[in-house]
């Protein structure tokens, strides 16, 4: 029925702390279209493009940070270099001028990948609110 199909969809949707296709993104077993990388930070292409520039930039190393609620203060840094990253990324892609950073938290926030993520967007003109 509708509820037993609702509450697997959330369960679906839970952060278990299991790894995540992002890790084989990481570890290059699957492909992806890389932006920028240094050290620390991946900058990939979304695979469902909701704007002519979607950029996912995640951390290489999760430590935790399934999402940005599991957020402890020793995740200071790599908060930043991933923000920073992200400004990076705008520049690459010609975007500057107008772009925005998304992160989808829980899955009220329909997050579907369990490893903490930015959305970079932009290319066109973006609405306001967000859905
Ligand atoms: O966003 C998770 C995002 O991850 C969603 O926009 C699709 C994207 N995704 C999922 N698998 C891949 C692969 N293999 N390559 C590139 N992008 C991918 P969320 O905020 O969790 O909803």
């Amino acid at each position: 029925n509708n509820e037993e199909a609702a509450a697997r969809a959330a369960a679906a949707n839970a952060d278990s702390g299991a790894p995540t296709i992002f890790d084989r993104i990481i570890a290059k077993e699957i492909p992806s279209s890389i932006v920028y990388e240094d050290e620390k930070v991946l900058a990939f292409r979304d695979i469902d493009p909701q704007a002519p520039v979607h950029v996912l930039v995640i951390p290489k190393f999760r430590d935790g940070l399934t999402q940005l609620g599991k957020a402890e203060a020793r995740h200071g840094e790599i908060l930043g270099q991933l923000l920073y990253a992200a400004k990076i990324v705008a520049e690459k892609e010609g975007i500057l001028d107008g772009f925005r950073v998304v992160i989808n938290n829980g899955s009220d926030a329909c997050q579907s990948v369990y490893h903490l993520h930015l959305h970079v967007l932009g290319g066109r003109q973006m609405k306001w609110p967000p859905g």
